[in-house]
């Protein structure tokens, strides 16, 4: 079923263009009879420079791209709708935070940072999760990542960071890894980054899929309410399906088999019809208590613990609609921090502020000038009235004839009245240079984290740190990170030492807090759009099987048989021959058949892959040859025999067996 067509829907769909079957047109409307050879003197004489129809499809396809996003260049869309649970008056006045009645149109562009436009999905890196909100009061931009932190205090960083951790400049080298030696550089030089580090050496930066990724607004933002009243507010989306993450061997894997792995998950969903679903929380900090912290509030490298300002949650997000156009939507999307509606303002964390700037200065390249609003994308649902005029691409034909303000002419239109009022804050300073003292410590907070960890999240962060510094040349640059991790925790710096033949750092004194919701155990649990691979052959038992498919499928998960062949087998269609099928795309396999699978290489492997990345496995009838030939050292996560479908599910719904000792599996 189709979802209802919001405001924002019923606007695009005026610039939509449906294919239809009229005939092709010049751009000038003029019809076209030939579109296959250009005109030329003779068929084998020159082409002719009067051929318009020629010059102009060449001049066209010359100019189709634009410049990348310099950051979060790879991305993904989808349209959505936001629903509040109760209006919030007490704490702002956005119109969209107070009517529970009509939900407000969204937009939201997930990416990865550091790679290019054609980059693989799965590497590990953060993940953008930004949402546009088109309110009746105009739009407003939360432009958040997957992770509540960032690695600079101050947006003068921001170039230098980026340079740092994009391919480096002699030899463009490596495209989207953060294994390399000018990042681990600035890293080492730049402690404040140290606790976004730890996020990202954790499974964090790989997620399983977007929809079932944390967004944060990472800033300390501020509500204003009615009078005039502020409350500084971390903005959260928790993804209802939970937080899960792939297993690194498996990323290097997905990024060959499938480099849109991502992406076309998001998309296959929502086709589907299993909308991705986000609640939106909030963690509200009364003005009167900005300094009741021992952190900043200001500094956006700090979290403040779930456990001190417990999240609470305000309305939620439905993505429900794809794109039409990947190029006119997700590419000309323009967010900005910025575009804020009445009763949300920002506070002075520099990196805000410095952000502020940031994103419409982009656009003016990206998009090619000042009329970047106008764009369909990006146009609010209510009406745009003011004196601003021309540039390149002026799609609005402004009948008046006046274009300032005051004016006599036009009746003082428009007029600025009831508007966005900024936050009366008073600010009293000299011109410094100069962080704060405030935002010095750079190692508890990195240390929380580590301290919150499951040990299996704990093992994942060393493994990622050896993969990461295994990938710098410059010894001192790796010494610097191992004399780092030991002021984080020596339980961390020990192993990283170890593996890079260094001497372990002097064992220092750590605190032991921890923040319990920092860890990804726990999370809610569902086999709904997990997606199972089932191994047949021609010994496959079909009724076994058939039931087994219709229990997963009627629990919402997506079941796919693999064979060696295209085709049918036990009258079961085929989805994918084995060739062209990895264990790394699905989240857990079934073996519906031995003795044909148990002697092919492929299937063997198959099976011993997905025990190593954690995976449930299954085996009905004589499947269970199948997983005795992959020899697979433990029965943890193998649910087998008749009448498997309960357990089954319920184990492939756990996620992962991180428990499973895979260091003997060759996959
Ligand atoms: Fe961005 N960032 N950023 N960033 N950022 C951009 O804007 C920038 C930061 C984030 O899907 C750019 O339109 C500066 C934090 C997302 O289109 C650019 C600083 C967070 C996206 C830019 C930061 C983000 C961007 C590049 C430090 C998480 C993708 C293209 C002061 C809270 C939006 C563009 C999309 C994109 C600047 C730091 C999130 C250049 C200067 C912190 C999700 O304007």
């Amino acid at each position: 079923m189709q979802p209802e067509r919001d405001a924002k829907q019923r606007q695009l769909d005026a610039d939509r263009v449906p294919l239809d079957d009229r005939t092709m047109t010049t751009d000038q409307g003029v019809p076209v009879d030939h579109t296959d050879d250009s005109l030329r003197a003779g068929t084998r004489g020159p082409t002719l420079m009067e051929d318009f129809h020629f010059r102009e499809k060449l001049t066209r396809f010359d100019h189709e791209r634009i410049p990348e996003r310099v950051v979060h260049a790879r991305g993904a869309g989808a349209y959505g709708v936001f629903q509040l649970y109760e209006p919030l008056g007490d704490l702002t006045t956005a119109a969209f935070l107070n009517d529970t009645s009509t939900p407000t149109p969204t937009f939201v562009r997930f990416s990865t940072v550091a790679g290019s436009r054609g980059s693989a999905d799965t590497v590990r890196d953060v993940r953008g999760f930004a949402t546009k909100f088109y309110t009746p009061e105009g739009n407003f931009d939360l432009v958040g990542n997957n992770f509540p932190v960032f690695f600079i205090q101050d947006g003068i960083k921001f170039p230098d960071f980026v340079h740092a951790v994009k391919p480096e400049p002699h030899n463009e080298i490596p495209q989207a890894q953060s294994a390399h030696d000018t990042f681990w550089d600035f890293i080492q030089l730049q402690p404040e980054s140290l606790h976004m580090v730890m996020w990202l050496m954790s499974d964090r930066a790989i997620p399983r899929s977007f929809r079932m990724m944390q967004g944060f607004g990472v800033h300390t933002f501020r509500l204003v309410n009615a009078s005039g009243q502020g409350t500084f507010v971390k903005w959260h989306w928790r993804p209802v399906l939970g937080t899960y993450s792939l297993v690194w061997e498996e990323v290097l894997r997905i990024q060959g088999n499938d480099p849109d792995y991502n992406r076309r998950d998001l998309w296959e969903a929502i086709e589907r019809g299993a909308y991705p679903e986000y609640e939106l929380c909030v963690q509200l900090v009364p003005e009167s208590r900005e300094h009741d912290f021992d952190f900043d509030l200001l500094d956006p490298t700090k979290i403040i613990p779930e456990e001190q300002v417990p999240l609470r949650p305000v309305g939620r997000m439905t993505l429900n609609r794809n794109p039409h156009n990947f190029f006119a939507e997700t590419e000309q999307v323009a967010f900005h921090t910025a575009n804020v509606v009445p009763g949300i303002d920002f506070s002075n964390d520099p990196l805000l502020q410095a952000r502020n700037f940031s994103y419409l200065d982009t656009q003016l390249l990206r998009l090619g000038g000042p009329n970047f609003p106008q764009i369909p994308i990006n146009r609010p649902v209510n009406e745009v009235r003011n004196d601003q005029r021309d540039g390149f691409h002026q799609h609005r034909i402004h009948e008046s004839r006046t274009s300032y303000a005051p004016n006599s002419i036009s009746g003082n239109r428009p007029a600025a009245t009831d508007g966005y009022r900024h936050y009366q804050e008073r600010v009293d300073g000299v011109k410094i240079r100069q962080r704060s003292p405030s935002f010095e410590d750079h190692y508890s907070q990195a240390t929380l984290f580590w301290n919150s960890m499951a040990d299996w999240e704990k093992r994942h962060i060393v493994a990622a740190f050896l993969f990461e510094l295994g990938h710098v040349e410059r010894p001192h640059i790796k010494e610097a990170m191992v004399r780092h991790l030991g002021r984080i925790h020596p339980d961390l710096a020990a192993p990283v030492a170890q593996g890079l033949g260094l001497p372990e750092p002097p064992r220092t004194e750590v605190h032991a807090n921890a923040s319990p919701a920092l860890s990804m155990t726990g999370q809610p649990q569902s086999v709904a759009t997990r997606k199972i691979a089932i191994l047949m052959a021609d010994g496959t038992d079909a009724a076994e099987v058939t039931a087994l498919r219709e229990s997963l499928e009627g629990k919402g998960a997506i079941c796919e048989v693999l064979a060696p062949a295209e085709g049918a087998v036990a009258g079961i269609p085929v989805d994918r021959q084995l060739g062209a099928a990895s264990s790394v795309l699905y989240d857990a396999v079934v073996a519906a058949d031995g003795a044909a699978l148990a002697s092919l290489g492929r299937a063997r492997f198959f099976v011993m892959e997905a025990f190593k990345h954690g995976k449930a496995i299954g085996a009905v009838g004589s499947g269970r040859e199948l997983l005795e030939a992959a020899r697979l050292p433990s029965d943890v996560g193998v649910v087998m025999g008749d009448g498997i479908a309960e357990k089954f599910a319920t184990a492939v719904a756990s996620h992962r067996f991180y428990e499973r000792d895979v260091s003997a599996v060759p996959a």
